[in-house]
C-alpha cells in the first residue's frame, strides 16, 4: 500500500450528530416563509436519500402541486442555512465521541486532515469553529463542501476534487462516512472508507466498508465493530487503522520519525 498520509472526513453524521439540527433549521425556514410544510424525522430520513439541501427541498417540492421556482428555493435554503448556523454558534452541537482526539492524533502523526461534504461552507466553518475552537478550520489543509462540484454525493466528486486539492493519490488516503451515499462517493474515488454509523445514516448498505464501527469511541465508550477486523483496543486510533490496513492486507509502519506518516 501506498503510505497513509491523509484522513478526509465527511461533516454531517460523521464529524458530528448534525441533521437533528438541520432538520429543525428546514421548519423554521418553512414557517418562517408562511409554508405549512413540516419535515418530521420520518419524511427527513426518506428524503436525505437526496443530498445537499437545496436538492432535497426540491425533491420534496416534486410531490407539490404548486412547487416553488429556483430562487425561491435558494431563498428559502439561505434562511434555512442561517438557522441551522445560528443553532450551531449557540453551541447546539457536538462532536461525536473519538473525533477530536483523532483529529488530534492524526495531525501529531504528521497526517494531513481534509473534508468532502454535501453541505454547504457556512455550516462546516460553524460547526469547526463552534466545537473546536477559532483555530479549529486551521486544522483542515482542505475543506471541500457544497457546491464546488456540480454533481454532490452519491457522485465521487467531492472525494476527487478533495484529492486534487491534497495533491495525493486515494490510496494514501482513509475516508470517514456514515451513510450508503457517501461510502459510494468515497469508494467512487478509489478511497478506503471507514463508516461510522449514524442517527440517519443506518447500518445497511456498507458491505464495501474498510471497517463497519458505530463510532470512533473514547474511553468512556469504547466504539463496537460492527463489520470487518476486531481492534487492538477499545476505541479506533491510529494504531487501530494500521491494525485493519494489514488485516485488509496492506502493511502499515508505525508513523515515521520525520513526520511523513503512515506507511
Ligand atoms: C449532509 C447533507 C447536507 C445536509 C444539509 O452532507 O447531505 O445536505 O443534510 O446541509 P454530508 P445543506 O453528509 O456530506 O456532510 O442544507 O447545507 O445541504
Amino acid at each position: 500500500m501506498d503510505r497513509l498520509q491523509a484522513l478526509i472526513f465527511d461533516v454531517d453524521g460523521t464529524l458530528a450528530e448534525t441533521e437533528e439540527l438541520h432538520r429543525h433549521a428546514f421548519n423554521a425556514a418553512f414557517a418562517e416563509a408562511g409554508l405549512d410544510w413540516h419535515w418530521d424525522q420520518a419524511a427527513y430520513a426518506g428524503l436525505l436519500e437526496v443530498t445537499g439541501g437545496k436538492e432535497r427541498i426540491a425533491r420534496y417540492m416534486a410531490t407539490l402541486p404548486a412547487p416553488l421556482d429556483g430562487d425561491a428555493v435558494r431563498r428559502l435554503h439561505a434562511a434555512k442555512t442561517a438557522h441551522y448556523v445560528a443553532a450551531v454558534e449557540a453551541g447546539k452541537v457536538m462532536l461525536r465521541p473519538g473525533v477530536r482526539r483523532l483529529l488530534l492524533e492524526a495531525r501529531a502523526a504528521g497526517l494531513r486532515l481534509a473534508i468532502a461534504t454535501t453541505t454547504s461552507p457556512a455550516n462546516v466553518d460553524a460547526l469547526l469553529h463552534a466545537t473546536l475552537g477559532a483555530d479549529g478550520p486551521g486544522l483542515f489543509d482542505v475543506v471541500g463542501a457544497g457546491d464546488v462540484v456540480p454533481r454532490k454525493k452519491p457522485a465521487p466528486d467531492i472525494y476527487r476534487w478533495v484529492l486534487d486539492r491534497l495533491g495525493l493519490s486515494a490510496t494514501c488516503c482513509i475516508a470517514f462516512e456514515d451513510t450508503p451515499n457517501g461510502l459510494h462517493s468515497a469508494l467512487g474515488a478509489g478511497i478506503r472508507t471507514v463508516v461510522t454509523t449514524s442517527l440517519y445514516g443506518g447500518t445497511a448498505g456498507f458491505e464495501d466498508a474498510l471497517l463497519v464501527v458505530d463510532g470512533l469511541g473514547d474511553p468512556a465508550a469504547p466504539c463496537r465493530v460492527l463489520r470487518g477486523p476486531a481492534l487492538p483496543g477499545p476505541v479506533l486510533d491510529l494504531a487501530g487503522l494500521q491494525s485493519v490496513l494489514r488485516a485488509a492486507g496492506r502493511s502499515a509502519a508505525a508513523p515515521s520519525s520525520s513526520g511523513k506518516g503512515l506507511g
